[in-house]
């Protein structure tokens, strides 16, 4: 049996200043994931700082939060099968250089620290992740319908 299940993806400042979230949004779109929830926001230092509390003792944490909370972000939750492990995949390594072509961060991005793109790292991680940045009511499940759309 399948598993369906839902992933946190947020568009970092860079990217959403570099104009790429469309193209971002379309990889999704085009593998077969579900947008779920998605709103932009300007994320507080104490958003930011739970968002990333499992890197607090590391050197290049307020550097992080700083780059974070700079500008926009767009924060999304998908939902399909295996989707967490294969957004993952689509996202590439933390460092972009390390990162294949063809992933978003070995498209896009050279620069750790401007990495243009966040995605849970496990199931768990996305559940803590969705209700950190979403509130229930933000959600929306839904099915592709299969009535006659008239452009
Ligand atoms: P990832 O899950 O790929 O986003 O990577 P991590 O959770 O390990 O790191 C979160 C963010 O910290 C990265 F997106 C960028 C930043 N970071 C650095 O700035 N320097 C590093 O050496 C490692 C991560």
């Amino acid at each position: 049996m399948a598993r369906t299940e839902r992933t946190f993806i947020a568009v970092k400042p860079d990217g959403m200043n570099r104009g790429i979230l469309g193209n971002i949004i379309s990889r999704f779109e085009a593998k077969g994931y579900k947008l779920v929830g998605i709103k932009t926001l300007v994320p507080s230092k104490q958003l930011a700082e739970e968002h990333y509390s499992a890197l607090k003792e590391k050197p290049f944490f307020k550097d992080l939060v700083d780059f974070i909370t700079s500008g926009p972000v767009c924060a999304m939750v998908w939902e399909g099968e295996q989707v967490v492990v294969t957004a993952r995949k689509m996202i590439g390594e933390t460092n972009p250089l390390s990162s294949a072509p063809g992933t978003i961060r070995g498209d896009f991005a050279v620069d750790v620290g401007r990495n243009v793109i966040h995605g849970s790292d496990a199931v768990e991680t996305a559940q803590r992740e969705i209700s950190l940045w979403f509130e229930q009511g933000e959600l929306t499940a839904w099915e592709p319908t299969s009535a006659v759309w008239i452009y």
